[in-house]
């Protein structure tokens, strides 16, 4: 046997190995009812391409991976990668990019919302020089079909124009999640590609090419498909993910995707410290008591929102909740030193006391952000 050959120790066994030349990764959270279907589609639609399917589930409770395993004892060009304590639909697809040998990636929804047909078009176009090649609901040609709602739409078309800010080349559908791209290409952006996102395609598109490798991009339309079975991953928290990953992106990674996340949730627990505070107050408790009952609860309350919201993908449970919630009470007091220090040595100095009390609170909070980030939620 050789490594590079095309006949590995199969061969003894009668068996004929074709790396692929192309892999399929379908990023699957809850999708047992689509995954038989969408690889016979895909089947047919590659038809003597080599190719084999990468489903990465995140140990979905329905038993995604189960119906994947199965599969994989009748043919043996799908497996399943199955991560446990771990969300994230960027970060599935980069890690079956990462197992494969192939020389092109393509991702697809199992949801069957994306038109496998244009699969071999796609791949001919990478073949013919392209780096990536999206699959387009609004090049000529493409349509949106009836896969989204109207305000889905209008959500789209906004995020559409705000992906167009940064992505620094014309591409008519940067939001899409279905592309085929050379796996060099992906996996060189890979470790600077923010791993919290939903939206990988327009992080990949940016990050080439602030790393001097943009990607030379063609793209083939198609008509989007509503969801075969199973439900939508889509929520306000992924908006909110791709605001903070656009955000990121125009400040050229000076502020982190999760920091506008980690933000927000601070701005809620001032409101709930200070409706605690009036709380205690108005049922006479004294000043102290009730500001210490309100910074108590303010803390729980950012804890359990950024560990369910901001750091969904690493999810503390177990006696990690507890010993994760005692050290972001820990950071957050150092921070309130450090606040309460770089406030009074900015007043000191200019006695302005708004400037002072800001600088302070911008101090905090990036301390907070930063230390927790490294230490609770690593
Ligand atoms: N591994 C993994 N896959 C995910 C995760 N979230 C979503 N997915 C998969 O990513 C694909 C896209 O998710 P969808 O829920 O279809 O999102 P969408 O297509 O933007 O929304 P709809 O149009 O409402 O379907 C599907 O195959 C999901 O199963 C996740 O946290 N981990
Ligand atoms: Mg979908």
């Amino acid at each position: 046997m050789s490594i590079g050959s095309t006949t590995l120790p199969l061969v003894e066994q009668n068996v004929t190995f074709h790396p692929p030349q192309l892999a399929v990764i379908v990023p699957s959270y809850n999708e047992r009812e689509n995954i038989e279907l969408l690889y016979e589609k895909v089947a047919i639609a590659l038809g003597d391409v080599a190719w084999e399917m990468i489903v990465v589930d995140d140990n979905s409770p329905d038993g995604t991976a189960e119906v994947v395993n199965e599969l994989s004892r009748v043919y043996a060009n799908v497996r399943c990668l199955r991560r446990f304590g771990r969300r994230g639909l960027a970060s599935a697809c980069v890690e079956g990019m990462a197992v494969t040998s192939a020389p092109y990636v393509a991702v697809i929804d199992a949801d069957l919302q994306h038109d496998e047909a244009i699969l071999p078009e796609m791949l001919r176009k990478a073949l013919d020089g392209a780096d990536l090649v999206v699959g387009s609901r609004f090049a000529e040609g493409g349509s949106a079909g009836d896969g989204l709602s109207s305000t889905r739409l209008s959500g789209s078309n906004l995020a559409n124009k705000l992906a167009g800010m940064i992505a620094g080349q014309a591409v008519s559908d940067p939001m899409s999640g279905f592309f085929l791209i050379r796996r060099e290409a992906a996996l060189k952006a890979a470790p600077k590609l923010a791993s919290d996102g939903f939206k990988i395609l327009i992080d990949l598109i940016v990050t080439s090419a602030r790393m001097g490798a943009p990607l030379k991009v063609a793209e083939v339309p198609y008509t989007f498909r509503p969801r075969h079975a199973g439900e939508s991953k889509m929520s306000p928290l992924v908006v909110i993910q791709y605001l903070g990953l656009w955000f990121s992106k125009l400040t050229n990674g000076a502020l982190p995707p999760s920091f506008l996340l980690f933000g927000l949730v601070g701005g809620t627990g001032v409101v709930v410290h200070l409706a605690t505070l009036a709380a205690f107050t108005a049922v006479g408790q004294g000043f102290v008591v009730s500001q210490i009952a309100a910074t108590l609860i303010a803390m729980a309350w950012n804890f359990v929102l950024n560990n369910n919201l901001t750091y969904a993908d690493r999810k503390l449970r177990g006696t990690r909740l507890i010993t994760g919630f005692l050290s972001f009470c820990a950071i957050c007091a150092l921070g309130g030193i450090a606040n309460i220090s770089v406030a009074n040595a900015i007043y000191q100095w200019d006695h302005q006391t708004f400037i002072a009390g800001l600088s302070g609170a911008v101090m905090s909070s990036v301390f907070n952000y930063a230390v927790t980030r490294a230490f609770t939620w690593k």
